[in-house]
């Protein structure tokens, strides 16, 4: 996969524009993401244990906010017999590059690219659905909706993976994570000057929630049950069943 260094940040840019996934981030994005969201390797990692687990034979898998396929491919490769993958995106540069990407690959698993806005896809048949670091982006309004559809579209016994950043209820403990989600990044390689800047873009763009909000609204969109499996500072994940 491309691993060209994410720099977009590096410049002074007066007023910095709203984030957007389009071609120059799609350009880093494997570098940024992998240097910006602690435990994302583990996340992806896991959502192939998850899916060897949880996928069930003749079924489909949804990746909602795809990207470039991390988490696609890592659950391809896990999955049960004829097992359809399905990976949506609604950023045209990061679906032709994850064409690219699919091109390269040999895979049991059969997967299509859908471009579209995860709100408005057709969920069914699905045993496994995945949102890692995707609900974050879509309008706090829309995101109950969103579940339902996920819920009614999953056979029974159905898993969704739900990976977010997240807030605390503690100023505190809010506070303290954002610092040291931010001294990862240094660690990371990232400028001061990167860091500030990428907040600010990031900004009204990405909105978080408490865990408490999550599970909350999985449980009053029918989910039976919903456990936190991993977290690290400000970025937690969720494994939420039907
Ligand atoms: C991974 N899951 O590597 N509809 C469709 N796609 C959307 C929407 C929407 N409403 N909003 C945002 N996206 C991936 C990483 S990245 C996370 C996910 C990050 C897409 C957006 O275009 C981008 O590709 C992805 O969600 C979020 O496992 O960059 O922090």
């Amino acid at each position: 996969m491309n691993k060209k260094t994410d720099t977009l940040f590096s410049h002074p840019m007066g007023a910095v524009e709203g984030f957007t996934f389009d071609a120059a981030v799609v350009s880093v994005f494997p570098d940024m993401i992998q240097r910006s969201v602690p435990g994302y390797s583990t996340v992806i990692a896991i959502s192939g244990v998850l899916a060897q687990r949880f996928s069930q034979p003749g079924t489909r898998i949804y990746d909602l906010g795809c990207s470039l396929g991390a988490s696609s491919f890592s659950m391809a490769r896990n999955a049960a017999t004829n097992c359809e993958l399905l990976a949506v995106d609604n950023s045209a540069a990061m679906l032709d590059q994850l064409q690219t990407i699919l091109a390269e690959q040999e895979l049991s698993t059969t997967v299509k690219t859908v471009n579209a806005d995860i709100c408005d896809v057709d969920i069914s048949n699905a045993s496994l659905v995945a949102l890692n670091y995707t609900l974050q982006f879509v309008s706090i309004d829309k995101r109950e909706a969103l579940l339902k559809n996920i819920h009614q579209g999953m056979v029974d016994n159905g898993v969704l993976i739900l990976s977010e950043k997240i807030k605390f209820d503690s100023q505190q403990v809010d506070e303290l994570f954002i610092d040291l989600h931010h001294d990862f990044k240094r660690a990371n390689g990232y400028s001061d000057l990167e860091v500030s800047q990428k907040r600010d873009a990031i900004d009204n763009v990405l909105i978080p929630e408490e865990l408490d909000a999550h599970r909350e609204r999985l449980a009053a969109c029918g989910f039976s049950r919903v456990e936190v499996w991993f977290q690290c500072f400000n970025f937690a994940s969720l494994v939420a069943f039907k």
